[in-house]
């Protein structure tokens, strides 16, 4: 009832990915989505080959289903983990942070779907003319690393301007923001941040806390002024930052206080010193549940917005 042209492609069951959040999305994150009939997706991040490797080796632990790895090009042992993911025999490779374009032939020679995230339409344009499968359209309501325009205007100017499969990124956090995407010409949606609270998700549970505690207004973006904007819970480090870039301080100054904290957050559980990356969903987010639990119902929500929407109470003369 769900499926998609993307369904098919993938040989997935519903169309919803699961972000590769670099630290978060472990082995055992990626293997429980694939497991309950989305795409489970191992975040390379800035990881060595070696140790992708064996998240890769744990999700084939726990999965027959397809998965991802979703592979952040800014990363220096990127090369590698393009090897290992070859070696591997990965269905599936997402990238951020750049142009996967040197890496796109020797991935199609064993058959692996490569989807890029962009956050405009040239980037969309230029990403579909090197052979890519599908676009992940990823709006600033994103956490991390984000782009300008928000989801409700990138992903239906991205749908118009290419033909493969689009999946929207960016605020999108339960069966409403599903069938919103469907309307937007989107073929499946990505969601991140509301995946992290859940008993499979490896992160430590401060972080999962102050998600849960985060209101609408809590996920922050810092380093505009870097040129590089990353959208995080606001905390110590947040204001840290802010205030540097009010001073107007270096580059390398501001850059320097979010090194290592990202995993300083997910890892060891420093929630005031570390960055909490989040989108703008965190302040949906009440409860720590099963990744089968937060499927079903993001998959139950769309089935009873669909319906709704065909006898939608607010348009009585439709
Ligand atoms: O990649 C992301 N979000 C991320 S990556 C990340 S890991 C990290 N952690 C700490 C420090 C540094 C990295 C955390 N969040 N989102 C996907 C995304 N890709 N958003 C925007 C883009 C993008 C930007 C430019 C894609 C392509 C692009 O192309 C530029 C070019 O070179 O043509």
């Amino acid at each position: 009832m769900l499926q998609t042209r993307l369904c098919n492609i993938l040989g997935i069951e519903y169309p919803i990915f699961q972000g590769g959040m670099a630290w978060v999305a472990t082995g055992e994150l990626a293997g429980a989505v694939s497991n309950s009939g989305g795409l489970g997706i191992i975040g390379a991040g800035n990881a060595p080959a070696d140790v992708v490797k064996n998240e890769i080796r744990k999700v084939k632990q726990l999965t027959n289903k397809p998965f991802g790895v979703n592979v952040m090009l800014l990363s220096p042992f990127v090369d590698d983990v393009i090897q290992t993911i070859v070696d591997e025999r990965v269905p599936v490779i997402t990238t951020g942070a750049g142009n996967p374009g040197k890496y796109v032939s020797v991935l199609q020679s064993i058959g692996c779907k490569i989807i890029p995230v962009v956050p405009s339409v040239s980037l969309a344009k230029r990403m579909t003319r090197l052979g890519v499968d599908a676009l992940i359209a990823e709006g600033t309501e994103a956490g991390g690393h984000i782009g300008e325009l928000s989801t409700l205007v990138l992903v239906p100017q991205i749908v118009d301007a290419v033909e493969i499969p689009v999946i929207a990124a960016g605020g999108i956090f339960d069966g409403r923001g599903l069938v919103a995407s469907l309307a937007l010409g989107a073929e499946g949606v990505q969601i991140g941040t509301r995946f992290i609270c859940t008993n499979e998700c490896t992160a430590h549970d401060n972080y999962k806390q102050a998600l849960i505690k985060a209101g609408d207004r809590d996920a922050v973006v810092t380093g505009r002024s870097t040129g590089h904007p990353v959208r995080n819970l606001r905390n110590k480090m947040t204001r840290i930052m802010d205030d540097l870039e009010k001073k107007g301080a270096a580059l390398e100054e501001i850059e320097e206080v979010g090194r290592g904290a990202l995993r300083a957050a997910v890892v060891e559980g420093k929630v005031d010193e570390g960055s909490v990356m989040a989108g703008q969903t965190a302040g949906m987010i009440k409860e720590i549940q099963s990744v089968k639990e937060v499927i079903d119902d993001i998959v139950n929500g769309a089935k009873q917005v669909r319906t709704s929407l065909s006898t939608n109470r607010h348009l009585l003369n439709v």
